[in-house]
């Protein structure tokens, strides 16, 4: 049977074949993983009302991709008092915000408890607030700094009112790749080990892929692969969301940046690829917002959010400082021919926009 009858038929590809998709016609690509995103998911393209808080950008690791980091090129660091990020939460529940993203840098001396205190501050004061909270890498560093297990990590997570993982910190989980633009951090093997514990508590997480760097197409496949064998197995990760490398002020050099084409094929290789996840989100924020729209005819069926404020990736020259506006990021999915669908944060639906 050929590649695309399998496909079509709903059966499973290996890593040769998924390979092969990147020399398949890039139409013929796109509307198969159009396909499948009509079978899941028919028009909607879910998104929801957040904002994300990034509390601190002091770090121990450095990571040549990062322009959020305080180092040389960005000599501004900073930490936000819990009173700080609490005036954050109030206004913007008053403003229909129904989950707050936190992610931080690795701050070697703020002690454990500035990191997780306030995640329990946030679901006394606001208990309907979704607290998205904790990249593996974080996870990672807190065990590593204060000499605790995961296990003891991710315990105080759950006791603290932590509600779900982001799925920052993945990178590309090839040894060498990662070695080159991330050495010291989380490893491959405990980030997933960290995810796969979260799930083993039954609770729910997403899967990032930073791309169009260093890598090559195989490790991007390779690291679809490792999602899908964890995924078999847990169940837990609810999205898939390739991160478009933004190249300003960082220290990892790349020859060319890559085609709206190739981040096109990636999209819709792992709509295919990664046929045990739900959802494929085309995070506007890394993809600007018009290949975003454009995405949602590549496999991807969530846009992620409003986010309002965002700090990691607008220091490498993303366009997201300050978010979207509401009205106009529902328009524009309207305009583009999908249903948008506000979602709570582990897709629910709240409403039909
Ligand atoms: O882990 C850092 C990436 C991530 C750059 O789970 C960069 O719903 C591009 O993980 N170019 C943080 N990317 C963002 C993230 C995320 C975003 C949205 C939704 C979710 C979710 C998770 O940003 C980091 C890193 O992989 N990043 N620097 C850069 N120069």
């Amino acid at each position: 049977m050929n590649i695309r009858d399998k496909i079509l038929n709903g059966q499973r590809i290996d890593y040769d074949e998924a390979l092969s998709l990147y020399e398949m016609d890039f139409f013929e690509l796109g509307a198969l993983a159009n396909t499948i995103r009509e079978k899941k998911h028919g028009k909607k393209t879910y998104f929801n009302i957040n904002r994300h808080i990034n509390p601190t950008n002091i770090c121990a690791d450095t990571c040549k991709f990062c322009a959020y980091a305080a180092n040389r090129k960005n000599p501004n660091p900073y930490t936000m008092k819990h009173e700080e990020i609490m005036d954050i939460v109030k206004d913007v529940d008053t403003r229909g915000v129904k989950e707050v993203h936190i992610v931080s840098a690795h701050n070697p001396d703020t002690g454990i408890n500035w990191y997780l205190d306030i995640f329990k501050r946030i679901k006394i004061e606001f208990p309907h607030m979704h607290v998205k909270a904790l990249t593996a890498a974080e996870v990672d560093f807190l065990a590593r700094h204060y000499s605790k297990s995961y296990d003891e990590i991710i315990d105080l997570m759950v006791e603290n009112g932590v509600d779900s993982m982001p799925g920052g910190g993945a990178e590309i989980f090839d040894e060498k790749v990662r070695d080159y633009i991330c050495k010291g951090k989380v490893t491959s093997e405990q980030w997933l080990e960290i995810h796969q514990k979260w799930h083993e508590r039954g609770k729910k997480s997403n899967v990032t892929m930073l791309f169009g760097h260093v890598e090559k197409r195989e490790h991007r496949i390779d690291h679809m692969m490792r999602i899908r064998e964890l995924q078999d197995k847990t169940n837990g990760f609810n999205a898939f969301i390739p991160l478009v490398y933004q190249t300003e002020n960082n220290y990892l050099k790349i020859e060319a940046p890559i085609t709206a084409n190739e981040i096109l094929k990636t999209m819709a290789i792992s709509r295919i690829v990664l046929d045990n996840v739900a959802h494929l989100k085309a995070y506007w924020v890394t993809s600007t917002v018009n290949l975003a729209l454009v995405s949602q005819e590549f496999g991807a069926n969530d846009l992620d959010g409003t986010i309002q404020k965002e700090s990691i990736n607008s220091a490498a020259g993303a366009a997201s400082a300050n978010g979207v506006d509401l009205e106009e990021f529902v328009g524009l999915i309207k305009n583009s021919g999908f249903t948008p669908v506000e979602r709570d944060s582990v897709y629910n639906e709240i409403k039909v926009w």
